[in-house]
Parts: structure tokens; sequence; C-alpha cells
């Protein structure tokens, strides 16, 4: 079922409504446009990310093993917008949520940092973080909060570091999908927020709670591959809907 929210106003059916309140575990998966309200660019679409750059380029480690330094401009660029953004009130919205429920997780594919910015604590980072870099020859991880400054950064054996974000053709963390998996399986309830749902293996962690007989509530600007799945689609801004909603629940 979709409902829109228009002027501030969401009719929440009733029994989707008991549904939620009775629920032990919960769990918010998040893609790029739960962000979008704090300036951080989605990627697909028209003002999307790959419709002005190649992911092939950017996103792949092939690309990242034929020019690091083209890569990690633009990586320094993302950590400069990405500095300079702060959570909405979708991201802190999602932060209450984990105080009312038993169980909590968010499930992101968000690399921005922001859930934690806002308060979240059970964070699934499932395409990694963009403040952090790692070396793929000697396994040293580094952890920065500012952008690079030197491009390429390099590791202390001499290493050009990477971003420890997943690009495509890349595994997932194999800690941050089990556990994603587990959370999708026992969620009694999964709001999907702001994500297009078409990159795997994220985009079947819905489908993984549907089928687990969770309760599956999407909220998105416009209808996404979930919606025929889920019980309830609120098309309208995540920093708009998301508060209204967890105030006719909570
Ligand atoms: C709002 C809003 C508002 C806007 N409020 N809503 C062919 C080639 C290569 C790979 C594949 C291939 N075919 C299939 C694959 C597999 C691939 C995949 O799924 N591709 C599909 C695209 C077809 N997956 C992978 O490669 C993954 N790995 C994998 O499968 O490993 C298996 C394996 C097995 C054995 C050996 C090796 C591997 C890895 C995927 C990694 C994705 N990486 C990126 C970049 C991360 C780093 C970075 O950010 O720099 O992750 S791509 C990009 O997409 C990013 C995102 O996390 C991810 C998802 O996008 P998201 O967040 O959903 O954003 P959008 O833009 O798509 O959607 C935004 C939504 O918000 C929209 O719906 C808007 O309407 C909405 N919205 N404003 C509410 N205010």
């Amino acid at each position: 079922m979709a409902v829109s929210f228009e002027r501030g106003r969401l009719e929440l059916p009733v029994s989707i409504r008991e549904r939620i309140q009775a629920a032990k575990t919960a769990s918010v998966l998040t893609g790029s446009g739960v962000s979008a309200e704090s300036g951080v660019p989605t990627f697909r679409g028209a003002d999307g990310v790959w419709s002005k750059y190649d992911w092939r380029v950017l996103a792949t480690r092939e690309g990242f093993r034929k020019d690091p330094r083209l890569v990690w401009e633009w990586y320094q660029l993302r950590q400069i917008e990405i500095a300079k953004a702060k959570p909405n009130a979708a991201h802190e919205t999602i932060a209450d949520m984990e105080r009312h429920f038993g169980s909590f997780a968010v499930l992101t594919q968000n690399i921005d940092g922001l859930h934690a910015r806002a308060g979240s604590k059970r964070i699934v980072e499932l395409h990694g973080n963009i403040w952090r870099m790692r070396c793929e020859r000697d396994g040293t991880v580094i952890t920065t909060d500012e952008p690079v400054k030197k491009i390429p950064p390099l590791c202390q054996c001499g290493a050009i570091l990477r971003p420890d974000v997943v690009w495509f053709g890349e595994q997932l963390p194999e800690t941050a999908a089990k556990e994603a998996s587990e959370v999708a399986r026992t969620s009694d309830v999964m709001f999907v927020v702001g994500t297009s749902a078409v990159v795997y293996p994220a985009a079947a962690l819905p489908i993984i709670a549907k089928n687990s007989g969770g309760l599956v509530v999407e909220v998105n600007t416009e209808p996404t591959d979930i919606s025929a799945h889920a019980d309830l689609s609120v098309i309208g801004r995540a920093g708009e809907v998301m508060p209204v909603l967890w105030q006719l629940i909570a």
C-alpha cells in the first residue's frame, strides 16, 4: 500500500501502527536518500553522482589500480562535502527510535558517518566508511576525521592506501554482511529509508525481513523495487516523513 505525505499529514493504517507498536525487534535500512536533505548527493537519478561520474572509473578496484590519484581526488571532494554536512531530522529520528525497541539496528549503505553523528549506537556499515583508509598490502586501517591532505595517501609500508569502502564487484565485509542478514531475519519491523534498492546484497535485506514474517515500511520520494514487497510505502522526503511517522507510533 502506498500513501503520500502531504502538507505534513500522514494517514497511518491502524493495523500497521499496532504492529509497529507491538514490535520488539526493529531495524532501519538506509541509503543515500536519507542524507540528501543534509546536502550529500544520491547516486542514481537525474542529479545523482552516477549521472556525472563513471562508476567503472571511480568505484571499482580496477579503476583505482589504473588511477589512484583520480579516485582519491574524488573521495577527497566527497570528504570535504560530508565534513560540512550535518545529520538531518531523519537521522535524528532514527537515533531516537533505538531507545524504543528491545533490539534495534541501523543497516546503512552510506559511508558518510551521519548516523553515528546523530547518536545511533548499533550501526552496521555495509559499504564501509569514508573516514577510514586501508592498506591492502599489510592490512593497516587508519581512521581520520578530516579530508586527506596528501594524494594519494601512503601507508607506513610505502603502499598506497585505499578508501575503506566497498566498490562494485567487491564482497561486503563478512561480519557486517552476516550481522545484517541476521538482523533482517529477526526484525519484527524493518524501515527502508532513502534507497533505490537496486544494489545487492543490501537490496535483499527487506526481502529477507518480509519472508521471515517482518513488517516492511518504506520511506522514499518515489516508488522503488521494494515498494511491491512493502506493507506500506510512504512517498515523501525522509527528513519530513520520519519525525511525523515516529510521532504517530511512539
Ligand atoms: C530520497 C530522498 C529523500 C532521494 N528522502 N528518499 C555488474 C557489474 C558490477 C557489479 C554487478 C553487476 N551486476 C550486478 C552486480 C553486483 C552489484 C550490484 O548490485 N549492481 C547493481 C547496480 C546491478 N553489487 C556489488 O557489486 C556488491 N558486491 C557484491 O555483490 O559482491 C558479490 C561478490 C561475490 C563474489 C565475488 C565478488 C563479489 C557491492 C556493491 C557496492 C556498492 N558500492 C557503492 C559505492 C560505495 C562507496 C562510495 O559511496 O563511494 O555504494 S555504489 C552506491 O550504490 C553506493 C550506495 O551505497 C549504493 C546504493 O545506492 P542508494 O544508497 O540506494 O542510492 P540511490 O541513488 O540508488 O538511491 C537513492 C534513493 O533515495 C532513491 O530511491 C531516491 O528516490 C531516494 N531519495 N532523496 C527519501 N529526501
